[in-house]
């Protein structure tokens, strides 16, 4: 195989046809594609990752396994970037109660994100809604501007599912 096509190859292994139409195809400044967070038509990007906002209510775990049939998890939310990112998309949507990935039943109080059982760092709660022993699950509360609280995970809400997104750029720069 000659370089030329092995470098091809690379190129559609390793940095993604949607990167190649940004970076080729489109009239974007280049210095604005470094960084950019891809996602799949219906997925809202974000500094890496893509988010859909689920259009029925399920309780916890069904909504878990809706993220998980379209390849993602129920939104982990790290950062107060991305909290504010997200509550400001749901003051767009219709008003309604949306899922965050995390439990407390096993420990009462020591939240984790259900899927990967990691600690929760980052937390928006309002005061006073983190430590009811019935109510294991937590939502981003409408009545509360969306900031959490703590819920029965039977309760029927929505789901925001997150998975990673292609970020254009940096693999760019390795064979360019
Ligand atoms: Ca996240
Ligand atoms: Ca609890």
């Amino acid at each position: 195989m000659t370089l030329i096509l092995k470098a091809l190859l690379f190129l559609l292994l390793f940095i993604g046809k949607e990167c190649l139409e940004r970076r080729y195809f489109t009239q974007e400044p280049p210095e604005k594609i470094p960084g950019t967070t891809t996602c799949t038509d219906g997925w809202l990007p974000f500094e890496g990752s893509c988010y859909m906002f689920g259009q029925t209510a399920f309780d916890f775990t069904e909504a878990e396994n809706f993220c998980r049939q379209n390849n993602s998890h129920l939104i982990h939310v790290e950062s107060s970037g991305e909290n504010e990112f997200i509550k400001d998309h749901l003051k767009q949507l219709q008003l309604r109660n949306w899922w965050i990935g995390m439990s407390d039943e096993l420990i009462e109080g020591t939240w984790i994100w259900f899927d990967t059982k990691e600690y929760v760092h980052f937390s928006d709660w309002y005061p006073g809604q983190d430590q009811t022993t019935t109510e294991d699950c937590a939502i981003f509360w409408l009545p509360l501007a969306f900031k959490w609280a703590d819920y029965s995970c039977l309760g029927n809400f929505y789901p925001i599912c997150e998975r990673r997104g292609t970020v254009c750029g940096a693999q760019l720069e390795l064979v360019g």
